[in-house]
C-alpha cells in the first residue's frame, strides 16, 4: 500500500468511528442512541450529557450491557413523566391493592458496575432509577454508585436495585451475587405518592450474597413508602453505614399501614450490621429506625449522634429473632416526642443483648423512654438464658407516659 491509500485508509476509519462517542448527549434521542451503542459495544465505558440538558422521555432507557459504564451528567435532568407504563392490581399476599410495574425511566438490567455523577431523574410515571440484576449473575456484587444525583417525584420507588427474580419481590430466588449501593451528596424526594408501599430507595437482595450501603451527606424525606428499605434473603447479611444523613416525613402514603424512614428486613443466616453517624429523623410515620434480624446471625448496631424526633412509633427499634445477639452502642442519641416507646430492643431466641447506651436522651414518648427485652420465647416462665447486660452512662428520661424508668426483662443494669 502505498502512503496515500494508508492514509485514506485511516481516514476513512476515523470517520466511520462512531460519534456518539465523542457527542454529548443532549435529548432523548441522543440519549437512547448512546445506550444503545454501549449495549452492543463494550469498549463504551462512559456516556456524557451536555451541560444542564434537559431530556423528557417517551419511554424508558434500558442498558444491557454487560460492561462498567459511567454517566457523567454534567447536571442534566431527565423527565419521565411520560415514559414507562404500570397497571393495578390486587396483591394477595399483602391483601391490597396496589399497581405493578416492569419499567422505570433510566434502568439498568445487569450485574456490571454502574455509575452515576451530576443528575436528576424526576417526575417518573414509574420507578426512578432501576438496576436489575440477572438472576444468572456470578463473581463481584453488582455496585452501584451515585455522587449527586437526585431522584424526585417518582410515582413508584426512586431507586429500586431488584436481585429478586419474583416479579412481585416475593420468594427467594436471587442472583448469587449481592448488592454493593454507594450514594454521596445525593437527593430522594417525594417519590411512591402514586400507589401503596413505594420507597425512596429499595433493595430487594435474595439468594446469596449481602447488601452492603454506604450512603454519606444524602437527604431521603417525604417518601410515601419507607425513606428506604433494605430487604436481605437467603444466605447473607446486611452492612449499612451512614454519615450526614437526614431522614425526614417519610412514610406517610398509606394511611391503614404506615412506613418507616429506614427500615431493615434480614432473614436466613446473616448478621445486620449499621453505624449511623450524624443522622437526623423528623416526623417519620411508623418506626423512625426500623431493624429486623431473622434466622442465624446477630444484631450489631452503633449509633453516634442520632436525633429521632416526632415519630408516629418507635423512634428506634431493634428486632433480633432465632440464633444471635443484639449488640448496640449508642453515643449522643435523642428519641423525643415519639408516639410509642423511645428505643425499643428485644432480642429472641438463643442469644443476649449487650449494650452500652451513653449520654441518651428519650423524652416525652408516648410509651417508655426504653423498652430492652431478652427473651428465649416470647412471655416464658423461666429465665433459661444468662442475663443480658446494659450498661447505662449520662442517661436522661424524662415526661414519658409509661414510665420514666427503663422497662426491661432479663437483662441486668450497670450505671
Ligand atoms: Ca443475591
Ligand atoms: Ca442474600
Ligand atoms: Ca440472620
Ligand atoms: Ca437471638
Amino acid at each position: 500500500m502505498n502512503k496515500y491509500v494508508v492514509h485514506s485508509v485511516l481516514l476513512a476509519a476515523i470517520i466511520s468511528l462512531p460519534t456518539f462517542a465523542m457527542n454529548k448527549v443532549s435529548d432523548e434521542a441522543s440519549l437512547r442512541k448512546a445506550i444503545t451503542a454501549a449495549n452492543s459495544d463494550k469498549n463504551i465505558s462512559q456516556i456524557t450529557f451536555k451541560k444542564e440538558a434537559k431530556i423528557q422521555l417517551t419511554s424508558p432507557i434500558i442498558y444491557t450491557g454487560q460492561q462498567a459504564l459511567l454517566i457523567e451528567g454534567n447536571d442534566a435532568e431527565i423527565n419521565g413523566e411520560k415514559a414507562g407504563k404500570s397497571e393495578s392490581f390486587y396483591d394477595d399476599v399483602e391483601k391490597m391493592t396496589t399497581v405493578r410495574t416492569q419499567d422505570g425511566s433510566l434502568m439498568f438490567n445487569t450485574a456490571a458496575n454502574i455509575s452515576l455523577h451530576n443528575l436528576s431523574v424526576v417526575k417518573s410515571h414509574t420507578r426512578g432509577i432501576v438496576v436489575t440484576i440477572p438472576v444468572e449473575a456470578k463473581g463481584n456484587d453488582a455496585m452501584l454508585t451515585l455522587n449527586n444525583v437526585s431522584v424526585l417525584d417518582s410515582r413508584l420507588y426512586g431507586l429500586h436495585i431488584d436481585d429478586n427474580s419474583n416479579e412481585l419481590d416475593d420468594g427467594d430466588i436471587g442472583a448469587d451475587i449481592g448488592v454493593h449501593l454507594q450514594i454521596s451528596h445525593s437527593k430522594f424526594i417525594n417519590n411512591g405518592t402514586g400507589a401503596i408501599d413505594f420507597d425512596g430507595i429499595r433493595v430487594d437482595e435474595r439468594g446469596n450474597g449481602d447488601i452492603t450501603a454506604d450512603i454519606v451527606d444524602t437527604d431521603i424525606s417525604h417518601n410515601g413508602g419507607d425513606g428506604i428499605e433494605l430487604d436481605e434473603g437467603g444466605n447473607g447479611g446486611v452492612q449499612a453505614n451512614m454519615i450526614n444523613v437526614v431522614l425526614n416525613e417519610n412514610g406517610f402514603y398509606n394511611e391503614s399501614d404506615l412506613d418507616d424512614a429506614f427500615d431493615i428486613d434480614e432473614a436466613g443466616p446473616g448478621e445486620i450490621d449499621v453505624k449511623l453517624i450524624n443522622v437526623m429523623l423528623t416526623n417519620n410515620n411508623d418506626q423512625g429506625l426500623d431493624f429486623d434480624e431473622e434466622g442465624a446471625g446477630d444484631a450489631n448496631v452503633l449509633l453516634y449522634n442520632v436525633v429521632a424526633t416526632n415519630t408516629l412509633k418507635e423512634a428506634i427499634k431493634i428486632d433480633e429473632e432465632d440464633a444471635g445477639n443484639i449488640n448496640a452502642n449508642l453515643f449522643k442519641v435523642k428519641v423525643t416526642k415519639g408516639a410509642d416507646d423511645g428505643i425499643q430492643l428485644t432480642e429472641l431466641g438463643a442469644g443476649k443483648i449487650t449494650a452500652l447506651l451513653n449520654d441518651v436522651q428519650a423524652t416525652d414518648n408516648k410509651k417508655y423512654g426504653m423498652n430492652i427485652q431478652q427473651w428465649m420465647v416470647e412471655d416464658e416462665k423461666l429465665q433459661v438464658e444468662s442475663l443480658g447486660l446494659v450498661k447505662l452512662q449520662n442517661i436522661m428520661q424524662s415526661g414519658n407516659k409509661k414510665d420514666d424508668q427503663i422497662k426491661s426483662h432479663a437483662v441486668v443494669f450497670e450505671q
